[in-house]
């Protein structure tokens, strides 16, 4: 039953696609789900900030039935657990003060989780300042870290590590004006958990440069939102690491 987590553990210089159900919807998706296949990530990550329960159980299902990658939920609230994906990151907002995103919504999934089949996974998440306001900000009402505090970020990573957590995930928010500081990854890489970067990541070249300053995996959302051809230069990144170009 912890699967994902050794796959996590295992990860190097992993791509996820975060996929939001709600502008999944309001996209052509079929055309989506084509190009995804060509990209070939590791994970695909799945979860947002205002989605409804109607949308994310539909894309869950569309999503596990025509697509092979694991799927992994990266919720934005309690509502978004269904047990046809792989995994739920059991997200707890270290880096703020906001006891519903600590332990709150956790709580209100407890009973649903309980007689559920899905691997859960402790995951320390770390909101980091990307240089704009964005809606896990507004919506957590948290302050994020300064992405030049390093040590800062390093020391709640490691509490989160001493308290059981299993991964830690950077995050500056998905369409951030930066992305997570290398200096902060390297730092928070060296607590010795796998690490997940995402937020505002938007060429193969900052993919590279966060991969080799120990991100394991790297989370891609806004972007493909953006330009869903994205996904076909990811193709290209994926066949150069698995040898098959
Ligand atoms: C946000 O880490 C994700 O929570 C991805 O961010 O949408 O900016 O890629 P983007």
């Amino acid at each position: 039953m912890s699967q994902i987590l050794t796959l996590l553990q295992n990860s190097n210089n992993s791509i996820a696609v975060l996929v939001d159900p709600e502008k999944f919807f309001k996209g052509d998706y079929l055309s989506f789900l084509k190009k995804l296949k060509v990209a070939q990530p590791d994970f695909i990550f799945i979860g947002g900030s205002t989605v409804t329960k109607k949308d994310f159980d539909a894309c869950v299902e569309i999503l596990s039935t025509n697509c092979k990658f694991p799927l992994v939920i990266f919720p934005g609230a309690s509502h978004q657990i269904h047990e046809k994906a792989d995994a739920l990151l059991f997200l707890s907002l270290i880096s703020g003060r906001n006891p519903d995103y600590l332990i709150g919504h956790h709580i209100q999934a407890v009973d649903e989780l309980e007689n559920m089949d899905i691997e859960i996974i402790p995951t320390s998440y770390l909101l980091i300042d990307g240089g704009k306001k964005t809606s896990v900000e507004y919506v957590s009402q948290t302050t994020p870290i300064p992405n030049d505090q390093a040590d800062i970020a390093r020391k709640i990573a490691l509490a989160g590590k001493f308290q059981g957590k299993k991964i830690t995930y950077l995050d500056c928010g998905s369409g951030a004006n930066q992305t997570v500081a290398v200096k902060m990854i390297q730092k928070v890489k060296s607590i010795g958990l796998p690490l997940i970067v995402g937020g505002g990541i938007r060429s193969i070249e900052k993919i590279q440069e966060l991969h080799n300053a120990g991100a394991n995996v790297v989370v891609i959302g806004n972007k493909i939102e953006e330009d869903i051809d994205f996904l076909l230069d990811l193709s290209n990144l994926q066949k150069e690491k698995n040898g098959t170009n």
